[in-house]
């Protein structure tokens, strides 16, 4: 006897109409590869008539694509599958009852940036919107990353309660994790493999079904859902791993008077089959909203089940380490700002420092979680005056940026480079030491885009991340 799921499955047939709850950078893209697959007739996209984002689903319904950036192929697409009366946006959460699956993908933010505690009201009021309408043999996903855990335990039981159905008799439920990156949102979506999870394995088979015609390269990865939930945020705890332990090793290098970069040649050149070392870069600091919260996912998902868990005795968790090394980098820029300015005998009380770039992350306008924001109130703490470029980022609330180097460097007894914008990596030390008007301004080099020595001989007293081999060089007065 086939078990009940896979019987309310044949009963449905073969996924046609599929839901997408949530037009954001998830959910439009995805909705409109969905649209795209012949063998679907039908997709809807859900979204909140909300006063931030109903503004979205008019601009859906026209064709176009309300997403801010460059999105290679995607205003094609939607335009495309709406005019071929495949895709529509609708305010009307009933309509999921049309829907043989239906995908979540709502973002799942802070609180706030202090406390780290998700905030899941947003994603807990879709699931109960799509409970409330749910129909037997119909499929429910979950793309948002969330603490593993809570598909099979609190969206469950939001689904069962709202639809009065059984999830794994009744309807399907699995989780199947973006990875998306803005920019190439498409792309990822048909390349990237994609890791799929159910509660139990019609659920999964179910969802792999639903994904399978949209992926060209990538292939399907299937597994339990909470085995994806963690598989999502260890994928990002890893990274921060990674960048925190470069970031241990630049401080080490300073402390020892090395070049952080020539050890990283070194390690990087071990290439050889199963030995190769994947060393990323020492910077300013770890933003975006990807590593600066997944971590803290993962390890809530293991404190709930803390009673099963085997740990060395009082060992804090190496990745809440990797967080607090990678946190404390805008916190050593701010040191080896005050050591340089100490240097020419000042402090950063009664200082101006010129801080370059306010994006998390180069050649973007993403200020999401910013070191330079950690760095910025650190130097305003101490009683110093902050400037702010940034040739990428429009604006931040509360936070002036310029996109006018001079103005920002005029006058500054110190110039912190934070992000690696291409805009830096060509600075003329002459020049530029003549706009700030000091005899011996200092450079705090947080992303490696300056040459030491060019700076040095032009005059101005240079600290940089991981330059143990520079950062206590003699200071030259140029002709
Ligand atoms: N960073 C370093 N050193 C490095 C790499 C990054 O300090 O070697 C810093 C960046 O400056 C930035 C932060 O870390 O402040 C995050 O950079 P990121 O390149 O990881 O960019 P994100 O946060 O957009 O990460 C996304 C993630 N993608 C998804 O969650 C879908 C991540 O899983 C990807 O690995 C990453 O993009 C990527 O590889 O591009």
């Amino acid at each position: 006897m086939e078990p009940r799921l896979v019987q309310a499955f044949a009963a449905r047939g073969p996924i046609r109409t599929i839901g997408v709850v949530g037009m954001g950078y998830v959910g439009i893209p995805s909705a409109a590869l969905f649209a795209d697959v012949p063998a679907y007739s039908r997709v809807i996209g859900f979204q909140r008539d909300s006063p931030t984002s109903g503004y979205k689903i008019a601009m859906l319904n026209r064709g176009e694509c309300p997403l801010v950036g460059e999105e290679p192929g995607l205003a094609n697409l939607i335009r495309k599958v709406v005019r071929a009366g495949k895709f529509s946006c609708t305010a009307d959460f009933s309509r999921i009852s049309e829907c043989d699956a239906v995908t979540l993908a709502i973002q799942t933010p802070f609180r706030n940036p202090r406390d780290l505690e998700p905030d899941f009201t947003p994603l807990f009021s879709a699931i109960r919107a799509t409970g409330r309408h749910l129909t037997e043999g119909s499929l429910v996903v979950l793309e948002s990353t969330v603490t593993p855990g809570t598909t099979a335990g609190i969206a469950r039981e939001i689904l069962e309660t709202e639809s009065g159905l059984v999830a794994g008799k009744d309807f399907g439920l699995a989780h199947a994790p973006e990875r998306v990156m803005v920019g190439r949102l498409l792309r990822n979506l048909r390349e990237h493999d994609r890791v799929v999870g159910g509660i139990d394995g019609p659920s999964t088979g179910r969802a792999r079904e639903l994904y399978l015609p949209i992926l060209t390269k990538g292939r399907v990865i299937t597994m339990t859902a909470t085995a994806a939930e963690v598989e999502k945020t260890a994928e990002n705890t890893f990274r921060d791993l990674q960048i925190a332990a470069v970031n241990q090793l630049a401080l080490y290098c300073e402390a020892m008077g090395v070049n952080v970069y020539e050890v990283r040649e070194g390690i990087a050149s071990l290439r050889e089959e199963g030995v190769t070392r994947a060393i990323l870069w020492p910077g300013a600091g770890v933003g975006g909203h990807c590593l600066t919260k997944d971590t803290y996912h993962l390890e809530r998902g293991v404190a709930l089940r803390s009673a099963d868990l085997d740990w060395p005795e009082g060992e804090k968790s190496l990745y809440l380490t990797a967080r607090a090394i990678n946190d404390f980098m805008p916190h050593h820029m701010f040191h080896l700002t005050e050591s340089g300015l100490a240097r020419v005998h000042k402090s950063v009380r009664g200082s101006t420092v010129a801080i370059l770039g306010w994006a998390f992350i180069a050649n973007s306008g993403d200020a999401r979680n910013t070191p330079s924001g950690v760095f910025r109130d650190l130097v305003v703490a101490a009683g110093g005056e902050a400037g702010v470029h940034d040739p990428w980022v429009d604006t931040e609330p509360g936070v002036e940026i310029s996109r006018d180097l001079d103005a920002v460097i005029g006058g500054a007894d110190a110039v912190a480079i934070f992000t690696g914008h291409r805009e830096y990596s060509a600075l003329d030390p002459a020049r530029l030491r003549a706009v700030t008007g000091r005899v011996h301004p200092v450079i705090v080099d947080g992303r490696n885009v300056i040459d030491p020595d060019a700076f040095i001989r032009a005059g101005w007293v240079y600290k940089g991340i991981g330059r143990g081999d520079r950062n206590g060089h003699a200071i030259v007065t140029p002709k």
